[in-house]
């Protein structure tokens, strides 16, 4: 049994100080047990926890770490980017090295901007798609979540779904008027806004591959059918790769789908664990953008060269095709094994894996959208997490989230998990009985 009297602690004196006691609500537990683990350290594919536990690190800080913690040409890099100051606030070569290794794997960002988190990313998109278009609407999916701008505070997944939240007090109904909301994996829902709307949406807005109601792929034809009927219609596509960018394959999801989005929003990966989002497209939208355009968008630590050490190091580690064929035999292996832990124990588990992402769902299946993704047993979840984090391995601690893997992930990490997904399950089945 481990003990977590400093974690504990911890948590009592954070829950003074910031609301229920985190930055961010996922990391609460609300939907797991209600009591995070303060970490102390992270090393390669393990957490380290304020009493000293060590964990298998599946939630990666949310996507970031794929090269894992504390990598150490990564650390090198930043010990002697440091030592040159934290922030110019003027441009420096490193935006340059960065935006060039960023082309490198997603050539269709021809021009980029870089911001500082995911939400920025994707709320200075959308402004330039509406700058751009001279439209107003937008159309997202229920289930996929952008960050926490208002505008997108609309049925949204990760944290808003997982805390049951009816989007979110505070974001007036003006602000969210013009935000269409559409079924995933449904392209009928999105051509129904089209015929009503066909001369006032500026964009829609997708995670290519959903990460934030669980993992839930495209089917098939569905990005394919965004992107006919956007050019149908004179509307922008955009990608929200934050969290499929460099992870579902290089080049992310357009790469692996070939669909070719107008836009891009990055983020997580192409900081390395150092805050940066990006976003970007073709150079004919992106010359709207201050100073070259008059749509506009700052940020007083953009472009940080810390962060930008931190992402370039990363792409460049990922540059190596040994990483990627590692972590694409050792995923493979994890979700097989972890499926037929759960058959083996007679739990029905739908395993969704797509490059370095995964995902399951405490249900019959299939999952295609948020509306299945919501029918998955979150009390069969809670018991599995618990039961997980008992044998040390750390998984997102929501059934609405994904799991990722990294590249210190190693043959005897993914044994010990599946080993624990093993004794998780039979678990879960003495318990239903
Ligand atoms: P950030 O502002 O959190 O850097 O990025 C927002 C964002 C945008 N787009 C997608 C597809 C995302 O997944 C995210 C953020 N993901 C969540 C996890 N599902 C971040 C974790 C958290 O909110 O604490």
């Amino acid at each position: 049994m481990l003990k977590h009297d400093q974690s504990v602690a911890c948590f009592a004196r954070a829950q003074e100080l910031m609301p229920g006691g985190v930055s961010s609500p996922v990391r609460a537990f609300r939907a797991v047990g209600g009591r995070p683990l303060f970490v102390a350290r992270g090393e390669g594919a393990y957490l380290v926890d304020v009493d000293g536990n060590r964990y298998v690190d599946y939630v990666l800080s949310w996507g970031p770490l794929i090269l894992g913690h504390a990598h150490p040409e990564v650390v090198t890099a930043l010990q002697e980017a440091v030592a040159k100051g934290t922030s110019f606030g003027a441009p420096s070569p490193l935006e340059i090295e960065l935006a060039e290794l960023v082309q490198a794997f997603m050539p269709n960002m021809e021009v980029i901007r870089f911001v500082n988190s995911g939400t920025e990313a994707v709320m200075s998109v959308l402004r330039l798609a509406r700058a751009a278009t001279g439209r107003n609407k937008i159309v997202k999916f229920v289930g996929n979540y952008h960050g926490h701008a208002d505008m997108l505070l609309v049925k949204a997944g990760s944290g808003v779904a997982t805390l049951g939240l009816p989007d979110s007090p505070g974001v007036p109904a003006a602000v969210v008027a013009d935000t269409l909301a559409a079924r995933y994996n449904d392209l009928e829902s999105v051509s129904r806004w089209f015929e009503r709307y066909p001369r006032d949406i500026a964009a829609v807005i997708v995670e290519p591959v959903a990460g934030n109601m669980g993992l839930v792929p495209p089917l098939p034809g569905f990005l394919e059918g965004l992107r006919e009927l956007t050019e149908a219609y004179g509307a922008l596509l955009v990608f929200d790769e934050v969290m499929t960018g460099f992870r579902v394959h290089p080049g992310g999801a357009q790469a692996l789908y070939g669909v070719k989005p107008d836009l891009t929003a990055l983020g997580k990966v192409i900081g390395g664990g150092l805050p940066v989002g990006a976003y970007g497209g073709r150079r004919e939208l992106m010359e709207w953008v201050a100073p070259a355009g008059p749509m506009y968008q700052a940020g007083t630590l953009s472009g940080n060269p810390l962060a930008m050490t931190a992402g370039i190091q990363t792409l460049r580690v990922l540059q190596r095709r040994a990483v990627w064929e590692q972590m694409e035999a050792l995923g493979r292996r994890l979700v097989e094994g972890i499926k037929d832990a759960a058959a083996e124990a007679g739990v029905p588990v739908v395993a969704h894996r797509v490059g370095t992402m995964f995902g399951f769902f405490f249900h019959n299946g299939p999952v295609t959208d948020w509306e299945t993704a919501a029918q998955a047993d979150r009390e069969r979840f809670k018991r599995y997490f618990q039961a997980m984090l008992a044998e040390g391995v750390y998984v997102a601690p929501s059934q609405f989230e994904a799991g990722f893997l990294s590249a210190a992930h190693g043959a005897a990490e993914i044994e010990t998990t599946i080993a624990a997904a093993k004794k998780a399950f039979v678990q879960l089945k003495e318990s239903a009985q």
